[in-house]
């Protein structure tokens, strides 16, 4: 089927008239793009990966690169990836997608809801298949509920569908956009410990709020604490709160990291920062067959 064909056979199931339609978007991906009187959001069905989010009365909440590839088996750059069932490389083999393979796959549009308040929910599901198990012999499914308001309440729920136990980590990989990162601290994090990529995977403390003055790939371990994002030149704070999230990552390349990154123009570094609720490395999750588990992240905009 083409895509124009699929897109239009979602939206005809799915769309909702003047609040959500199915469309097609960059790169031939279908997306839902949803405008209420709560927000405006679009979310791309490959990757099941928001791309934009705006409540109403705020700009933009989170970055998207310019120079994102928009092409199956290409990551998009921007917005919130979801990374499952590893994080970062894949320990065992170094030819597995990095981050794992569900932000490279086109998920399903199981149902979509628009309330009289201007909330609009969306589930996204997807599983294994002969592709997942190439990397990963496990059989899963995930359920991704996104509820797009005022604030963005993103569920992302792990079904052990096989015989034995599994494990995985996860990680919704929210790129906010900031102003400008050097005038950006991270708040919720003092005390917590972290891993620090940049200094071979060190453990370290956190003393303070964190000030992001270099390339940062923090991952802080065992904190369910909300963390907020403080933006002092748009004057406001990104709020992430976070329920079965054991880990919290910060990330930001720098002119360095940013400088090996084809899909992002040099300077965009300065306008994003990715604040990450997931379960990591050593908070990876431990699923028993038929056990589900979801992990909950609730972003929301305050101002200063
Ligand atoms: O979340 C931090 C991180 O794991 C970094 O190590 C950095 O490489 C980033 O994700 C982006 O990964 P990507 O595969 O999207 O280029």
């Amino acid at each position: 089927m083409d895509t124009a064909a699929h897109v239009d056979g979602l939206n005809r199931r799915f769309g909702v008239a003047g609040v959500a339609e199915v469309v097609v978007g960059n790169g031939g991906l279908p997306m839902v793009r949803i405008s209420s009187e709560a927000a405006t959001a679009e979310i791309s069905l490959y990757g099941a990966q928001v791309l934009s989010w705006r409540p109403a009365g705020e700009e933009e909440v989170l970055f998207l690169s310019e120079r994102s590839r928009w092409e199956p088996g290409a990551a998009i750059r921007g917005g919130i990836p979801v990374c499952f069932p590893w994080f970062r490389d894949k320990a065992d083999d170094a030819k597995a997608p990095k981050h794992g393979f569900v932000r490279t796959k086109e998920w399903r549009l199981d149902s979509l809801r628009a309330d009289q308040d201007g909330t609009v929910t969306l589930l996204c599901v997807t599983g294994s298949d002969d592709e997942t198990r190439r990397w990963w012999p496990h059989e899963f499914l995930l359920a991704y509920r996104m509820r797009i308001g005022h604030t963005l309440r993103l569920e992302l729920s792990v079904v052990n569908r096989g015989t034995s136990a599994l494990r995985f980590e996860e990680a919704l990989h929210t790129y906010f956009h900031v102003g400008d990162v050097r005038q950006t601290k991270v708040h919720g994090l003092d005390g917590a410990k972290y891993l620090d990529n940049m200094d071979a995977n060190r453990a370290k403390m956190q003393q303070a709020d964190l000030e992001i003055a270099r390339q940062t790939d923090n991952a802080y371990m065992d904190t369910g604490a909300a963390v907020e994002a403080i933006d002092w030149t748009l004057g406001r704070r990104l709020r992430t709160e976070k329920m079965n999230s054991a880990s919290t990552v910060v990330w930001n390349p720098w002119q360095e990291g940013a400088a090996g990154m084809s899909d992002m123009e040099p300077e965009a570094w300065q306008r994003m920062l990715c604040v990450e609720a997931s379960n990591v490395l050593g908070c990876a999750v431990q699923l028993g067959s038929g056990e589900e588990h979801t992990l909950r992240a609730t972003l929301s905009v305050n101002r200063e």
